[in-house]
């Protein structure tokens, strides 16, 4: 169905039809607004900016670009077209249509992962709401606030489900979505990763690589759901998710570039010369990228979860690309999964079921090592003797069975002195941040760069890279 945007909401489910839907939804509509103009990036209200729009949510062409004033983006409800005949692809209901209700049994079940879901998305604004005033360029500026509508549109996406299946109860979840802040004492967001302050550009790069990609294997797995409005609202958010990767790759592989050619020019890979040169030196790199991706691994949930077997079983959420696997039932199937044991590492066999969180962390960390191998083909390429590492799936984990469990960053267990000594090496220090603070200086010239990144290689929508992206208001 075609995107309608002639309403207050524009939406393709029909919610000129509904009336105490569309009513409840229009109530919940200022709120997000004040939550917006309060948390987002609101110094920027009066600038244009050049931002895309959904228009349909076929993947053929479903945008438009053109210039807005933030505040007055169209936010909206949009899922993808119902596949015919749908059947369920995974768990007990295997094989039977799927469902346009909630049945009554999973229903706290599913209003808790689409209300998990949802808190991650306002989170991720209110994380980078300072950014705006550090930008490196204009180019970067707008892609900073694509995500962030976007984002805005994904909490749009789980707060249609919570209205339109879950009643009462769903629309104080709705509430509640904007009442819970990023790194707030009293009322923090749900998951860890999502209170992390995101202070500089290299963090929030970080984020849209390792964070951002959480989203996508956690949408995937909830694009399978048998509840076929949730899967719909899924299979659209991806298509969005895939651009903020790509802010976080192209934006990483544009501070290895910058650094590289420091490199060049200084005739040194001194991390001092380097910094000495305006530009990030690789081994800072390999710690914001050890802080990000170890925190990311958390979201993923426990090693052995029992939430993930009856997720699992009940057909609520699969594993991500459930066609590729050919045991869609997994109630025979074991997964062998290393746990400590005092000093040491022992394989525990576990039902699959209990490992899904497993599977798809595991399927994850192979994900996230497509762009590591081509950051490290940049750097090899220039000559230059240094190689990005993912740490260990084990290394600096706050949840599952390696939850403060002391070990280096090939996952090995040392000692909790040894550890607290080396793990300023590891991760971005005091004097790291304050150095990569000392760069973040904002650039808005048009086609300007700031000293530690290197231009993109294009601009947005075939537009050369000086275009004037942000027309300051
Ligand atoms: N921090 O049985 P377990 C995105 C809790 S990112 C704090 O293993 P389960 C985005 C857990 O809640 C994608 N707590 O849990 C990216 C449970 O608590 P209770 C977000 C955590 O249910 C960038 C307990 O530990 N989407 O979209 O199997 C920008 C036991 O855990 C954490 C989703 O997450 C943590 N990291 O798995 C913008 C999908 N991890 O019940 C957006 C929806 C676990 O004992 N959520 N806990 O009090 C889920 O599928 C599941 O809730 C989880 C957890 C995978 C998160
Ligand atoms: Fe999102
Ligand atoms: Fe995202």
């Amino acid at each position: 169905m075609a995107i309608n945007y002639s309403e207050r909401i524009p939406n393709n489910v029909d919610l000129s039809n509904d009336r105490a839907l569309q009513r409840a939804l229009e109530h919940w509509q200022p709120r997000f607004l004040d939550w917006w103009r309060e948390m987002g990036p609101n110094d920027f209200s009066a600038a244009d900016i050049y931002l895309r729009t959904a228009i349909g949510v076929d993947a053929a062409g479903w945008a438009h670009y053109g210039s807005v004033k933030m505040p007055d983006y169209r936010w909206g409800i949009f899922l993808a077209d119902p596949i015919p005949e749908r059947t369920i692809a995974f768990g007990d209901f295997h094989g039977q249509p799927v469902w346009q209700q909630v049945p009554g049994e999973f229903r706290s079940q599913f209003r808790r992962l689409i209300v998990t879901q949802g808190d991650t998305e306002p989170a991720s604004v209110e994380q980078q709401h300072r950014l705006g005033h550090t930008c490196p360029s204009l180019y970067d500026l707008r892609n900073l606030f694509q995500v962030n509508v976007e984002e805005g549109r994904h909490l749009w996406a789980m707060v249609y489900l919570l209205h339109a299946y879950f009643g009462r109860d769903g629309r104080e979840e709705a509430e509640e979505l904007l009442e819970r802040h990023s790194g707030n004492v009293d009322k923090p967001r749900i998951l860890s990763t999502f209170n992390e302050p995101i202070d500089d550009w290299l963090a929030f790069f970080m984020f849209s690589y390792f964070t951002d990609r959480d989203g996508k294997f956690q949408l995937k797995s909830l694009a399978e759901s048998s509840f076929d409005p949730l899967a719909r609202t899924c299979r659209f958010m991806l298509t969005e998710e895939a651009h903020h990767m790509f802010v976080g790759e192209t934006g990483i592989n544009r501070v290895i570039r910058r650094t590289l050619e420091a490199i060049k020019e200084l005739g040194s890979d001194e991390p001092a010369a380097v910094r000495s040169h305006g530009a990030i030196d690789l081994s800072t790199v390999q710690r914001y990228l050890d802080f990000w991706f170890s925190s990311s691994l958390d979201l993923f949930g426990a090693e052995i979860s029992s939430n993930a077997a009856s997720s699992f079983a009940n057909s609520i959420k699969g594993r991500p690309d459930e066609a590729q696997f050919e045991d869609h039932l997994c109630t025979e199937a074991r997964y062998e999964i290393d746990v400590p044991d005092g000093a040491n590492t022992r394989k525990e066999s576990v039902g699959l079921r209990s490992a899904m969180n497993e599977v798809t962390r595991n399927a994850y960390a192979r994900d996230c090592e497509i762009g590591v191998k081509r950051w490290n083909t940049l750097i090899r390429k220039a000559g230059v003797d240094f190689e990005l590492k993912l740490p260990s799936t084990r290394f600096r984990r706050a949840i599952g069975a390696w939850a403060n469990i002391p070990t280096d960053l090939q996952g090995n267990i040392i000692s909790a002195e040894a550890h607290s000594r080396v793990l300023s090496e590891w991760l971005p220090s005091a004097a790291d941040r304050s150095f990569v603070a000392s760069l973040m200086q904002r650039v808005v010239e048009p086609g300007k760069m700031a000293s530690w990144i290197a231009p993109p290689d294009r601009g947005i929508n075939n537009l050369p890279v000086d275009y004037e992206y942000v027309l300051f208001g």
